[in-house]
């Protein structure tokens, strides 16, 4: 279901969990996203044994128009493909000029940031966290604590998503884990 225009609330668990209500419910195991990990054959070895779920999504939707707010939660389960901590897909936004705002709830995270022109970032997400990320910039979350990681997020209803320019290019910044801690791999 799309909402209209009238009012309503939901509640998010601060500490992390689902929404109370929501319009879609979406998951990603290795298997939906095999072609974003850097080692292909160590994610090719975890989607024959078990497939891990990787993240879980629920959404607000609303119309796709600028001046609507679609919000929601993400889940990103812990754990790593070849050293490279379970992260999303990321995504450049199809409209360039529009930004976005993520809020921590529970867990450690990251912000992976990066613009068309070869500008990078990394930004720590942990409860409390408000994080913005302008227009122009694509964004990945990575896990890279030892529990859940939980985040809220709301994006401009017009924004729609890139996915194409991310499996294809990759991120240039890579977090692995380094004996327990994060490290980051530049890849161009
Ligand atoms: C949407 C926002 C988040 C992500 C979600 C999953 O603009 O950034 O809702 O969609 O965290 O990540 P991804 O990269 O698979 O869309
Ligand atoms: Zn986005």
């Amino acid at each position: 279901m799309i909402h209209q225009a009238r009012p309503f609330r939901l509640s998010i668990p601060f500490t992390g969990g689902a929404p109370s209500a929501y319009d879609e419910y979406s998951q990603r195991r290795l298997s939906d996203m095999r072609d974003y990990y850097h080692d292909s054959a160590a994610a090719d070895a975890l989607i024959d044994a078990n497939d891990p779920l990787i993240y879980e999504v629920w959404s607000i939707l609303t119309p796709e128009l600028a001046g609507e707010l679609p919000f929601g939660v993400t889940r990103l389960l812990p754990g790593t493909v070849g050293g490279e901590y379970f992260m999303t897909k990321g995504h450049y936004h199809q409209v360039l000029e529009t930004g976005e705002v993520y809020l921590g709830l529970a867990g450690e995270g990251r912000i992976v940031t990066e613009t068309p022109e070869g500008d990078t970032d990394v930004q720590a997400l942990t409860p409390g966290t408000m994080l913005y990320i302008p227009p122009r910039w694509a964004h990945r979350t990575v896990n890279v604590g030892a529990g859940d990681l939980w985040f809220a997020w709301v994006y401009p209803g017009n924004a729609g998503h890139d996915y194409v320019t991310i499996v294809r290019d990759g991120f240039r910044l890579r977090l692995m884990d380094k004996n327990g801690t994060p490290g980051i791999m530049t890849t161009r």
